[in-house]
This record gives C-alpha cells, sequence and structure tokens, in this order.
C-alpha cells in the first residue's frame, strides 16, 4: 500500500528523515522545486504518526567560512577550525497519516456452522455430482457478450482425481444445443434447484486461471431470478479474476436502482500478492440482511451495507442466493483473447464451503 505526502519547504536543500511509530515503513524522497513529495510503502499494520525531520544540506559550492569566535561568555564551546559549520535544521510540523491494510471498521456476522460443501472427491474424470450442480449450457453470450459456449461435458468440468473440480475452457469450435456457433467452449455450473442461502458465509479455495481473455467467476445470483428477472434478483461476486491480471481479485454486488430496472454495480479489488494462478487462495464472503463482507484468505478486505450503497439503490441480498462457479472467455470486462493467449485453461476448485 503505498501513500503520498507533500510537504512545502523552502528550497530543495533539505535532507528528509521520516520517523514512524512502526519500522516497517520505508521512504522515497523526491524533490521538486519548492515541493517535497514523499511516498511511503507500508508493508503490513497501520502507521498512525509520522513526524517528517528536515534537514539542510550544506549547498556544495558554497565556500566553508571560518567559525567566528565564540565570544567568552558562551556556554557552547566553539567548533574546532577544521570542522565545517553544522547545517542548519529545521522541524516540519507532524503529519498524521493513517495507513491501514485492514480497514479497522470491518466486523463480519459470525456464522460458523457448515450447512453445505462440496469438497469434489471422486474418480478422476467424473461429473460434478448431480445432487449438488447443474449446468448452465449455450453460447449467446450471458448478456455480456462471452465467446464461449458452455457444455455439460466433463471435457469441460470434471473432478481430477485429487479432490478438486476442474472447469476447462478450451479453443475449439462448439454449436451449442441453442444453436450458436462458438470457437470456444467450457462451462457454467450452478445450484440452481439444489441449494439457496439467504444469509451465511460462503467460502471457495479455488486456483484462477490465466492468460487474455479469460475470467474465474465465482459467485451468487437470487434464487427469484426466473421471476422478477436480472438486476432485481440480486447477484454478490465472491471473487472475478481475470486471467490477464491474476494478482487482483474483485469483489461485487450487482443490484437495482430505484427504478428496479437500472443496474449498479458496487466493487472493491484486492490486490493478492501471490497470483490466483500461482496458488490456491481462499475467498470468502459472508452476508446478512444488511451487510456484505468479502475477503481473501481470512482477512475481510471490503464491505457494503445498506447505507454505503449510491443514494437510490436497492439491497437485493436479503434473500436465497444460489452458487455458481465459471471460467467465461472473452466479453465486456475480460476483453478479447489474443493469439497469446493459451488454447485451454484451467480454474481449479479445491473445495465450496457454505456456513450458516
Ligand atoms: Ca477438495
Amino acid at each position: 500500500m503505498q501513500r503520498t505526502l507533500t510537504v512545502q519547504v523552502a528550497d530543495r536543500r533539505w535532507k528528509l528523515t521520516v520517523h514512524s511509530r512502526r519500522a516497517h515503513v520505508t521512504r522515497i524522497v523526491t524533490v521538486s522545486s519548492r515541493r517535497l513529495r514523499i511516498r511511503l510503502q507500508v508493508t503490513g499494520g497501520s502507521v498512525s504518526l509520522l513526524r517528517v525531520a528536515a534537514k539542510k544540506r550544506p549547498q556544495p559550492s558554497a565556500p566553508v567560512s571560518p567559525p567566528a569566535p565564540a565570544p567568552a561568555s558562551s556556554p557552547v564551546e566553539a567548533p574546532a577550525p577544521t570542522q565545517a559549520p553544522a547545517a542548519p535544521q529545521i522541524q516540519l510540523p507532524s503529519i498524521t497519516l493513517n495507513v491501514s491494510t485492514t480497514p479497522p471498521a470491518i466486523v463480519e456476522p459470525a456464522f460458523s456452522r457448515l450447512v453445505w460443501a462440496d469438497e469434489f472427491d471422486g474418480k478422476r474424470g467424473s461429473a460434478p455430482d448431480p445432487a449438488r450442480w447443474t449446468h448452465d449450457v449455450g453460447g449467446h453470450g450471458w448478456g455480456n457478450a462471452e465467446l464461449q459456449s458452455y457444455t455439460a461435458s466433463t471435457s469441460n468440468a470434471s473432478l481430477d482425481g485429487s479432490g478438486n473440480l476442474q472447469i476447462t475452457a478450451r479453443r475449439e469450435r462448439v454449436v451449442g444445443a441453442d444453436g450458436f456457433t462458438r470457437d470456444w467452449s467450457s462451462s457454467r455450473l450452478t445450484t440452481k434447484g439444489r441449494a439457496a442461502f439467504a444469509q451465511g458465509r460462503l467460502e471457495i479455495r479455488a486456483k484462477m486461471a490465466t492468460g487474455q481473455g479469460f475470467v474465474s467467476q465465482l459467485w451468487m445470483m437470487g434464487d427469484n431470478v426466473w421471476d422478477v428477472g436480472w438486476p432485481l434478483c440480486g447477484e454478490i461476486d465472491l471473487t472475478e479474476i481475470l486471467g490477464s491480471d491474476t494478482n487482483t481479485t474483485y469483489g461485487t454486488l450487482h443490484g437495482p436502482m430505484a427504478d428496479g430496472t437500472t443496474p449498479y454495480a458496487t466493487g472493491h479489488g484486492k490486490q493478492l500478492g501471490v497470483p490466483a494462478d500461482q496458488a490456491f487462495h481462499v475467498f470468502g464472503v459472508s452476508w446478512n440482511a444488511d451487510k456484505v463482507t468479502w475477503s481473501v484468505d481470512g482477512v475481510p478486505y471490503a464491505q457494503e451495507t445498506r447505507a454505503s450503497l449510491p443514494a437510490g439503490a436497492q439491497w437485493a441480498y436479503a434473500h436465497p442466493l444460489y452458487l455458481l462457479l465459471d471460467l467465461a472467455v472473452g466479453g465486456t470486462f475480460a476483453g478479447t483473447p489474443t493469439q497469446a493467449t493459451p488454447s485451454s485453461a484451467n480454474l481449479v476448485i479445491d473445495w465450496v464451503r457454505v456456513y450458516g
């Protein structure tokens, strides 16, 4: 996390030292004309107070004049004749800087009782458990100009025999049952008609696809979508991770404005540190009638409440929502695959757990 301070000073010959109560602050100082710009890299925790002290550098070209002899009455000993005079110092005003890697205001509702799960144990190549999962199929673009046709084939979604579900996008021509011809196949699994949850905590341990044009999506949609449509049904995106930037997870709410038809989206990005295609992360979202909280690896990073929504936005998340897991290709969010895009990519899910 970086923060920038700008301090006005008399000229550019100031050497800065940054004092902090916490040791994990480093600084990069650039001086331009009469301004000092200080960039702080905070690696963890929070910094409540910084004191910036400035010390004027002696001008290299300035002649060093011999010190004046001290008055006889002075208690201060005059410097030795061979010593340069001490550089003048100033003290800049204290600066309070609140920097926190975890916003302190986030309090998550407690949901600790496991109410639903799939650990994806099973034989390599077998289909996801039909008692838990159903397939959305077709290639009509899914409201987002996406390029894949979702299939129900184990070529696009199967267990890997090591305890994971693997969703695979492939560059191959597919004519879907809906008549659309697409150059990519993939899979979208849902719990529609199997399970939906009015509140709770959803956690998914997963490793995401990499490559321009892919987007790994773990999300929820209001179970009433077939009755009231989108966006009135409400949508909570646990995580969306672009194959072109696997270091950033996005948690987003999609719901209706006051008219019930105009959609809004309010989202939060979070840097993962270790990119999601290189290691598993646990993505979490908890929700109740008033609050949605997103977390990564057990650490909350963002929250929305009824009060935090844009003016006129409806809260559309206080009814049962079902789960969706998919790996989409192309579309308005992910952008088009390029020649460099691999011909296949995997979204690997170790487990899905819901606590109530
Ligand atoms: Ca597993």
